[in-house]
């Protein structure tokens, strides 16, 4: 509930962000929620995602969205939070995506936990930046970004972006990054796909 104080014009802002955790809370905040079941061809083992729990949480995503996708100029900001877990050796991950208008960057931040997150440009070079509490990203435009929890527990990030640039997951689906985040002797390996 907005309080109002037309006495001398200070009012309470329509949306917090919990700062440890990223969390978001009141207006135009929406929630996303993506399961096992979800994310069919995403994992190099689509065999073994089949015979696990569908309806395991892999990530949620929160974002606020003031105004209506596509707004030129406008900003969107968005909690994601990546649950631990693999498919087979290969961990716990977004679907990635690159942005419909290609030449929008965005920023990423990581809140908790300690992930990676994978980029690749347009000749398919893939290469990965490592996440952690206080690390910041710029993901230049024209090249696919997908988060990766190498963690123990949750990987949160927050991220912002504009309003226009939309998510071209088409490319990612088809064709996948050129490169996997595989554990290997307990530790995280990019090895080609
Ligand atoms: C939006 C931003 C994030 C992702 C989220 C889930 O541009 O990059 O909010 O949407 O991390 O990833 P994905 O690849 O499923 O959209
Ligand atoms: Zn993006």
């Amino acid at each position: 509930m907005v309080k109002v104080n037309w006495m001398n014009g200070i009012i309470e802002p329509k949306v917090n962000v919990e700062i440890e955790s990223g969390k978001l809370s009141g207006e135009k905040v929406i929630e996303v929620t993506k399961r096992l079941k979800d994310l069919e061809n995403i994992f190099s083992a689509e065999n073994i995602r089949k015979e696990m729990t569908q309806d395991k949480i892999v990530y949620e995503v929160q974002a606020h969205l003031p105004v209506a996708e596509g707004t030129a100029a406008g900003l969107f900001f968005g909690t994601t939070i990546i649950h631990q877990g693999k498919v087979g050796n290969e961990y716990f991950m977004t679907k990635g995506h690159l942005h419909k208008k290609s030449d929008r960057a965005e920023y990423y931040w990581g809140i908790k936990g300690e992930g990676m997150l994978l980029l690749m440009d347009r000749d398919r070079n893939t290469w990965a930046e490592k996440m952690y509490k206080g690390s910041l990203h710029y993901i230049d435009a024209d090249i696919a970004h997908r988060t990766v929890n190498i963690g123990d527990g949750k990987l949160i990030f927050g991220a912002c972006w504009l309003s226009d640039a939309g998510h071209n997951y088409d490319e990612i689906l088809m064709n996948g990054f050129s490169a996997r985040l595989i554990e290997k002797d307990g530790k995280p390996n990019l090895v080609p796909a």
